[in-house]
């Protein structure tokens, strides 16, 4: 069985939306925050999510999403490599955490932890450009294309939803979204299975 980490409102969110577009059968273990014991024992990061299947257990949430598409698939979430919408399938996917996700993790501690004197530096205001420099790149491809590979609808915006939902709901950034990157969240997030991994518990 599938057995899924689970805070609310973390990346654990883009494992369980894609679990429930893929109709698969998981089971959610919810932890009683970061500090929970069991997630330690997991993963000696303390992070969100971690997966497990049998004797396997991933600790990266694309990671994760990856193996799922990879070992559960077929899926049209993963487009094939010689389906043109490959080259920019793979670029979103990894976007939506290795350029998002850092600097969206920067801008959580800067904002909400670190005492307020020190929260204004040059690392905070280089997470902020790089991230909206992120989201515009997204509006550019989203003018063109109803989603961020192409037409269809893929894991990259699993991947690319959760910080652009980040950015909107903890920053208050979405009056700095392009209208096509707010039109295109509204329309996500409207999915059936977005809504029932966002409710889950
Ligand atoms: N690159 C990792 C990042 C995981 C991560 O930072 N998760 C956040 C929650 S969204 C977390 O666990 N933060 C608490 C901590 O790192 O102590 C992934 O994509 O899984």
């Amino acid at each position: 069985m599938i057995k899924i980490y689970h805070i609310p409102g973390t990346r654990a969110l883009r494992v369980v939306w894609l679990a429930e577009e893929m109709g698969l059968k998981y089971e959610l273990q919810p932890m009683a925050g970061f500090t929970d014991p069991k997630l330690k024992q997991a993963n000696a990061l303390g992070s969100i999510p971690v997966l497990e299947d049998g004797d396997v257990r991933i600790i990266e949430s694309l990671a994760i999403m990856d193996y799922l598409m990879d070992r559960y698939g077929p899926t049209p979430l993963k487009p094939k490599p010689a389906d043109p919408s490959y080259p920019a399938y793979i670029q979103f996917f990894h976007f939506g955490e290795c350029t998002m996700g850092a600097r969206f993790r920067n801008l959580v501690v800067a904002k909400l932890f670190i005492p307020e004197d020190q929260r204004q530096n040059w690392a905070t205001a280089d997470s902020e450009k790089g991230f909206i420099t992120g989201v515009e790149m997204m509006g550019e491809q989203l003018k063109r294309h109803a989603y961020l590979a192409g037409d269809q609808f893929t894991a990259a915006d699993i991947s690319c939803t959760l910080m652009l939902g980040g950015g909107a709901k903890l920053f208050g950034w979405e009056n700095r979204y392009d209208q096509a990157v707010r039109d295109y969240l509204k329309r996500v997030t409207e999915r059936p299975a977005y809504n029932r991994a966002s409710g889950a518990r």
